[in-house]
């Protein structure tokens, strides 16, 4: 089969199709039931951070509405739910006792994933840190690693007889170096070395929570880290040069430290200028390379570079800033990525060989497209479907190949809060109505849920 063949494709007996989302891009309910400010929430109410200064104040107020959104992921006929827990509701200090309210939230949406038979998928930190740890200094500090596994074991200890696949990490590229470097994300700092060390104290985290989980006896433990190919725009020296860089920042510096327990040399290089290795003490890598049951994938898109100029203002590119990125002139969705389904082919192909054996699973995976709302109420988004289904095809290639991909998770259920964007990108199966907070499943989500049910395309 060729990978532009239509043909029906069959995905593996068992395999996992869900859909994602995160706490502060759906929760609302930002101050109920003893919630404590996070960075999120401070960068937000910063004016000029966010599209129109919008919010994650109400969201999707998913934190009164889940019973109707469970509904709906029953009727997507998603076999899981990737959701993830709000530390700041959870432990409102970053430390100390849970905050029982908190807990019970996501101890009724976990019993009620599993009266709808969805199995819950857990993810511990997707970038809502309590705002009194960004105050102590944020992720450049060690100690909130020592704090994130502290949460981690707490928590699981409440919800984990229930939820047997845990995820710590959501993105830590973006954690770090949108966090901390460009400033683009909360707590919107620019400072390059800050940013090279929340990378690695968001890796020890990581690590030190797989530990703490384990000795709970945690079933299956993982990370999501988003990945990017990168390619030069010619095959001169400097612009594969600058492949080198960006593919070491954004994918190696990563995957290297959490799966062979080693930084990539020519990226610690690199950075040289920027800030050394002194964070780095012993045994720390050997902690973050702790060994994992599964990968999270997020794919969105490639990169295509090549040597340049700096650019005015800071860059999340630290050490690199130098490099540029190309458009190709490819369809894009509304967020400007160009759309790549051979992209996510090669990100499994190149993990599953390079860096595995070891089970994959899709995170993450969709589109931001400009949906309108018929008279009659339906939100025809061809697009949409169409990215979803170039994209499911490229997956089953590389399963085809022998990529041991459990499952696959459409970002995202509900149109929601999309950071710096704010409520001006759409990338729900599910269109929202941010007014009146009415639902409506697009065209997409019916699709998805014949896909769901017949698991295959
Ligand atoms: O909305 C985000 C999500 O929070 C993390 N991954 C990418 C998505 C789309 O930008």
């Amino acid at each position: 089969m060729t990978h532009d063949d239509l043909s029906p494709v069959s995905f593996p007996e068992g395999f996992a199709w869900g859909t994602a989302t995160a706490s502060y891009q759906i929760e609302g309910a930002v101050t109920a039931d003893g919630r404590s400010p996070s960075v999120w929430d401070t960068f937000a109410h910063t004016p000029g951070k966010v599209h129109l200064d919008q919010t994650g104040d109400m969201a999707d107020d998913h934190y009164h509405r889940y019973p109707e959104d469970l509904s709906l992921l029953a009727d997507l006929g998603v076999t899981h739910y990737r959701f993830s827990l709000a530390w700041p509701r959870i432990q409102p200090e970053g430390h100390g006792p849970l905050n029982g309210a908190g807990v019970d939230f996501y101890s009724r949406l976990i019993d009620g994933l599993l009266e709808h038979g969805i199995k819950p998928w857990v993810t511990l930190y997707h970038w809502d840190l309590p705002q009194s740890l960004e105050d102590a200094g944020g992720w450049p500090v060690r100690d909130t690693a020592e704090r994130f596994a502290e949460y981690a074991a707490l928590i699981h200890q409440r919800l984990g007889d229930r939820a047997p696949d845990w995820t710590t990490l959501n993105e830590p590229w973006c954690a770090a170096f949108l966090g901390y470097a460009s400033g683009i994300h909360a707590p919107g700092r620019t400072e390059g070395a800050a940013a090279v060390r929340a990378a690695h104290h968001l890796m020890l985290g990581h690590g030190l929570a797989v530990n703490a989980l384990r000795d709970q006896g945690v079933s299956t433990a993982g990370v999501t880290v988003n990945l990017y190919p990168v390619d030069p725009v010619t095959d001169s020296d400097a612009d594969r040069d600058a492949a080198r860089r960006i593919d070491g920042l954004m994918n190696r510096f990563f995957l290297d430290p959490l799966l062979r327990g080693s930084y990539p040399a020519d990226v610690i290089e690199d950075l040289s200028d920027v800030t050394g290795t002194d964070h780095i003490l012993d045994g720390d890598l050997e902690t973050i390379s702790t060994p994992l049951d599964f990968l999270g994938i997020n794919y969105y898109s490639r990169h295509v570079v090549r040597a340049g100029t700096a650019g005015p203002g800071p860059s999340h590119w630290v050490g690199s800033e130098d490099v540029e990125f190309v458009k190709r002139g490819v369809p894009v969705t509304e967020m400007g990525w160009e759309i790549d389904p051979d992209g996510l082919y090669e990100t499994l192909k190149r993990v599953y060989t390079e860096y595995g054996p070891l089970p994959l699973y899709v995170t993450e995976n969709g589109a931001a497209f400009d949906d309108r709302v018929t008279e009659e109420g339906h939100v025809h988004d061809e697009d949409r479907r169409a990215y979803l289904d170039s994209h499911f095809r490229a997956a089953h290639r590389a399963l085809s190949e022998g990529v041991d991909l459990r499952g696959y998770f459409v970002w995202t259920l509900l149109d929601n809060f999309e950071w710096s964007h704010g409520y001006s990108k759409r990338f729900g199966l599910v269109h929202v109505d941010f007014e009146t907070q009415r639902r409506i499943v697009k065209d997409s989500g019916r699709w998805f849920s014949e896909i769901t049910r017949a698991n295959a395309l």
